[in-house]
């Protein structure tokens, strides 16, 4: 593992802040969204920091993409979307706020007017639990 100190998603993945975890293998680990633009958004890293998709090294990424396919399936099991995003921010311009790549799974209903940015609004930590818990036994019998 190469993580660094001052990383709030290193800090996730250490335990050193608590997170909602729905997925963790030796390379990557998965949680919720604490300001979630749809119920079931959730987030996949790496567990190696590194800021982007430019400078992210191969062997972490087919990792992080196989789970990424896993949280996307345990997601749209037990929320029963009707489509599904997965979104990748690179930079300021792309609206990256937290420079440890990350893959948001974002379900979608039909017309529900959501666009490429938005704003951080914190969720119902109470549901989002709940959920995670829920998201977690899918990834888990996967
Ligand atoms: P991006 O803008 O693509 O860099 O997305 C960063 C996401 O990370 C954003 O949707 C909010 C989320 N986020 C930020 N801080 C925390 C945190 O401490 N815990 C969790 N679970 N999510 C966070």
């Amino acid at each position: 593992m190469a993580l660094v100190d001052e990383c709030i998603f290193c800090k996730i993945i250490r335990g050193e802040i608590p997170s909602f975890k729905v997925w963790e293998d030796d390379k990557t680990f998965a949680f919720m969204d604490i300001n979630p633009v749809a119920k079931g958004h959730a987030l996949i890293v790496p567990k190696f920091h590194t800021p982007n998709i430019y400078e992210a090294p191969q062997e972490w990424l087919g990792p992080t993409l196989g789970a990424v396919g896993r949280v996307a399936r345990a997601v749209r099991d037990e929320v029963q979307p009707d489509g599904m995003n997965i979104l990748q921010a690179n930079d300021k311009g792309a609206a990256q706020s937290v420079f440890h790549i990350h893959f948001h799974v974002i379900p979608r209903i039909v017309d529900d007017g959501l666009t490429m940015n938005w704003d951080m609004v914190p969720g119902d930590m109470d549901e989002i639990d709940k959920l995670a818990e829920k998201i977690a036994a899918h990834t888990a019998s996967e």
